[in-house]
């Protein structure tokens, strides 16, 4: 009935916004005040501006915007707002201590419990309600992956603890071919799914090839001792340049280590294991190592037909596994482990065809710079995501460990400046199919 579907939904959406809480507490609480205040790297905000910006934004979308409730702080909506405060300001403004942001995300989200319990959920309207909770918990994950990603740029001693991920249950390597035809792109049912995911739409590809696994650390190690890092054959202009400014060398938080490589974890030094997949690589780099490999980054549309099209059924799915949620045996998510599992870890999260590790792990970098899909309509602001649209910003697809399973799915679409690397970001490369293959 619809009053069981609204009931179930309130549920679920209450607990998904208790779990999200969770995690941002257990970000928050691991370091203390003067550490939360702190900015880690002009990159990045310091950790008490993204709690009260979480806060701030479920007030004005939820509790002002869905709610028509009156402001709970109106105060300091210019301070945590993305646009008006560049990250390498934050730190200089006359932010809310800890204690006084972790009350207001308390008095917010009694607001927003109070608003849950009397929102009247009916069958017509329950995507657009569901919706706009579901948008605060996505935020809310977003903000905590990043956070997390302060966390690996802070240094002094481990404050955060998991367990290693599995160690491989399949061999997995080369690659898969993707045979020519259409497929649907982008999605117009998924409940959650965010403007820039929107409208469906049918996209036909060529035959191509893509990687059965993200590029791991032992070929990523090649491409460098072969002097990859040093040979501007392999580098666009701006991604030589960039590589030049910027004296890269080697992924982001790795140091040489007698004759291998050594990296830094969330406060620890481990010895570079080749089996992970990269991390911690910008898109200029990603793209060097594929020109150098013979190949190339798939394009946004090869990834998301790796990882969403079902030849048997001739249908775009939610995963390459199909459509049921995420699990641990599927995918690394959530913050469960701390770094990307080794290839072949995840057997039960393969499409079809036998792309592993779609789902988890890494974000992904891709070809294609970030802009709306035709009959794009921006929704619930212009803000969220077509302010980014016009070419500076590169998608990337796929999540990573640190990403939540309600932000993330087949359709999910990330981006970021194609210098960036303080994000979970590796890659895995394509190619055109030859014409033997394509004709196979
Ligand atoms: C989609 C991850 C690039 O973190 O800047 C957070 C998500 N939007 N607050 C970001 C987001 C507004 C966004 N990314
Ligand atoms: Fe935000």
């Amino acid at each position: 009935t619809d009053r069981g579907d609204a009931e179930g939904l309130r549920s679920r959406i209450a607990a998904e916004l208790a779990r999200t809480r969770a995690r941002t507490a257990l970000l928050t609480e691991a370091v203390d005040d003067s550490e939360l205040m702190r900015q880690h790297s002009p990159l990045m905000s310091p950790l008490v501006w993204d709690l009260a910006h979480v806060g701030n934004q479920e007030e004005l979308w939820l509790v002002r915007d869905v709610g028509g409730r009156e402001p709970v702080r109106c105060d300091i909506d210019e301070l945590y707002d993305a646009f008006k405060q560049p990250r390498r300001d934050r730190p200089s403004l006359p932010l809310l201590p800890p204690a006084e942001a972790r009350t207001y995300l308390a008095t917010v989200r009694e607001k927003v419990h109070d608003l849950l319990d009397r929102v009247a959920f009916d069958s017509r309207r329950l995507v657009v309600d569901g919706f706009a909770f579901g948008m605060i918990v996505q935020h809310e994950q977003q903000h905590d992956e990043t956070m997390l990603a302060t966390h690996q740029l802070r240094v002094g001693p481990a404050v955060l603890h998991a367990p290693a991920p599995p160690e491989p249950a399949s061999r997995v390597a080369g690659e898969v071919l993707v045979p020519a035809g259409p497929f649907v792109m982008g999605t117009d049912t998924d409940p959650w799914a965010l403007d820039n995911e929107r409208p469906a739409h049918r996209v036909e590809l060529p035959a191509y090839v893509i990687d059965a696994a993200p590029v791991t650390n032992g070929a990523y190690r090649e491409f460098i001792a072969d002097g990859g890092y040093d040979d501007p054959r392999w580098w666009s202009e701006v991604g030589w340049r960039h590589r030049q400014q910027a004296g890269l060398n080697a992924p982001m938080h790795w140091r040489p280590d007698g004759d291998g490589w050594a990296y830094h974890r969330f406060g620890r030094w481990d010895r570079v294991r080749d089996d992970e997949p990269v991390v911690h690589v910008c898109f200029h780099e990603a793209q060097a190592y594929a020109t150098w490999a013979g190949k190339r980054l798939p394009t946004e549309a090869e990834w998301e037909k790796a990882a969403r099209w079902d030849p048997a059924t001739e249908r775009s799915r939610r995963y390459p596994w199909g459509d049921e949620e995420p699990t641990p045996a599927r995918a690394n998510l959530g913050q469960r482990h701390l770094w990307p599992a080794p290839v072949g870890a995840y057997p039960a999260g393969a499409s079809p065809l036998g792309v592993h590790q779609l789902i988890g792990d890494v974000w992904e970098w891709t070809a294609t710079p970030l802009r709306g899909y035709p009959g794009f309509a921006a929704f619930p602001y212009r803000e969220y995501s077509e302010v980014f649209f016009g070419g500076d910003y590169q998608v990337l697809r796929g999540g990573s460990f640190g990403t939540d399973r309600a932000a993330c799915r087949g359709t999910f679409r990330n981006w970021d400046y194609p210098i960036r690397r303080q994000i979970f970001s590796g890659f895995r490369c394509a190619r055109d199919a030859s014409r033997e293959e394509a004709l196979r």
